[in-house]
């Protein structure tokens, strides 16, 4: 039954290709919440953010290998840290102004920095 075969090949394909999808896309911000990726090469997946003041929300992923922090700088405070391969979300208050947020584990704070513009 070689016309089987081809089908079952085919489907399975297309779920592979689904998934892989899903991996490549940057993540989708649900309302109003940042999501901001820390890489196993100690960057940012995005080092540009903008945000409304107020409650600022975000959701953090660490890759698979290593653990980062979020922290805002100017205000020495954390927001949310994830552990290799976890999503966590965290929130803070902002005022109307430019802030640069840093992982503040050892030896990444160097390359990992971003700026956010809170308007
Ligand atoms: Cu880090």
């Amino acid at each position: 039954m070689p016309r089987t075969r081809t089908a079952l090949i085919a489907v399975t394909a297309a779920l592979a290709l689904a998934a892989c999808g899903n991996d490549d896309e940057p993540p989708e911000a649900a309302d109003g919440v940042l999501a901001l990726v820390g890489q196993d090469d100690l960057t940012w997946d995005v080092e540009e953010l903008e945000a409304e003041a107020g409650t600022v929300e975000f959701e953090l992923t660490c890759e698979d290998g290593v653990e980062h922090n979020l922290v805002i700088d100017e205000l020495d405070e954390e927001v949310a840290a994830c552990d290799p391969g976890e999503t966590v979300t965290g929130s803070i208050e902002l005022d109307e102004g430019e802030y640069t947020y840093i992982c503040t584990v050892p030896g990444h704070e160097a390359t990992m920095r971003g700026t956010l513009t809170v308007n």
